[in-house]
């Protein structure tokens, strides 16, 4: 398979993140992506090269999932946080005001001039730092997203989009989670529009996909399933339940297989083959797996028990739905094993089709 990398992934990288009420290392850091990336070269799956698309209709494919709002603020909010304070360039963006959800009387509508304020408007969490290089990032990994699936659009089997920061918590509007743009939703909007009728997102990262649920929730024609730490202990808490099934038109096509803290790879082996089973009965022609890792035994900030020895058969797995697969680098913290993980998965799946 081609994988497509983020020759500007290294730009963004976060000093620190808010944790329960002291500032603490980042996890998601470029170190990451570098990692894959070796052992790409050590084991090749196929072709290494960044994205080249063309930059208009990199911006058409960025505003299919993105509303212009949040990405005019994305362009310019490293300058607009140095204007805010010159010291500023010294430091990460990170938000501490938040205008919760407009049930709480809070407005939604009016875009404050205050820089901080509309940080606070356009993000959920205060634990994804936003720094000089964060929207060329951004915008090279939707490249390799969108790379992605014009390669399989145009009759491949499988591509990568490796890239950070991830995606699947970036919603319409927001950012969060380590994510700013969502490549996953990027990529299966980018199938849809290059005529495959039903595409499948399914998420194997640690967390629920969030972002990826919301801008698909009320549409019939990309399902969503995502497998997950329970969001009632695991973040990001306010979402990823059960009994989310879509709305509207969208009612049936959201699947959470939310599941407890520890669980081991039976459990989440047999969650898989539920979700695959969802993919199939919907009838997709495509398939999106945003790619976490996370679900690692050694991951830092998560809670299954995924061995490395696993991986190759989850991938093995996913080539079993027997679609076109576009697969987007999401988590995955443990940055020593991460590449060893990715790889094995992808050769999994690779070996399997
Ligand atoms: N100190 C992805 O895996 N909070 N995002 C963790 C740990 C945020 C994870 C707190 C976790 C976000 C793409
Ligand atoms: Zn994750």
């Amino acid at each position: 398979m081609k994988t497509f990398h983020n020759p500007h992934h290294a730009g963004h990288v976060g000093q620190q993140e808010m944790f329960r009420g002291r500032m603490v290392a980042c996890h998601e850091v470029p170190a990451r992506l570098d990692f894959v990336l070796a052992e790409l070269q050590r084991r090749p799956l196929g072709p290494l090269a960044p994205p080249a698309v063309d930059a208009a209709a990199l911006d058409a494919a960025i505003a299919r999932v993105h509303g212009a709002r949040y990405l005019a603020f994305l362009a310019t909010a490293w300058d607009d946080w140095v204007a805010m304070d010159p010291a500023n360039s010294q430091r990460d963006a990170l938000p501490s005001v938040w205008p919760l959800a407009n049930r709480h009387g809070f407005r939604h509508d009016v875009l404050p001039h205050n820089f901080a304020a509309r940080l606070g408007l356009f993000s959920f969490d205060s634990g994804s730092p936003l720094t000089a290089g964060t929207w060329a990032a951004a915008r090279g990994g939707a490249a390799c997203a969108l790379a992605a699936a014009q390669t399989v659009a145009g009759g491949e089997r499988s591509a990568f989009a490796l890239t950070r920061p991830p995606g699947h918590h970036a919603g319409p509007d927001f950012l969060g989670g380590y994510c700013f743009l969502n490549n996953a939703a990027i990529a299966a909007q980018a199938l849809r529009d290059a005529g495959h009728a039903r595409v499948a997102v399914l998420d194997v990262d640690y967390h629920h996909g969030n972002g990826t649920q919301t801008i698909f929730y009320e549409r019939a024609d990309v399902l969503t399933v995502s497998l997950h730490g329970d969001p009632a202990t695991e973040y990001p808490f306010f979402l990823g339940h059960a009994d989310e099934r879509g709305a509207g038109a969208g009612t049936g096509f959201n699947l959470n297989l939310p599941l407890p803290r520890g669980t081991g790879v039976q459990a989440w082996r047999a969650a898989l083959d539920t979700a695959l089973r969802a993919v199939g009965d919907f009838g997709a022609d495509a398939l999106v797996v945003p790619l976490g890792l996370d679900t690692f035994e050694g991951d830092p900030i998560s809670g299954f028990t995924l061995k490395t020895s696993d991986y190759a058969a989850v991938g093995a797995a996913l080539a079993g739905a027997g679609l076109p697969t576009v697969f987007t680098f999401e988590g995955g913290y443990a940055v020593d094993e991460v590449g060893t993980n990715a790889v094995n998965l992808l050769e999994g799946f690779q070996r399997a089709a």
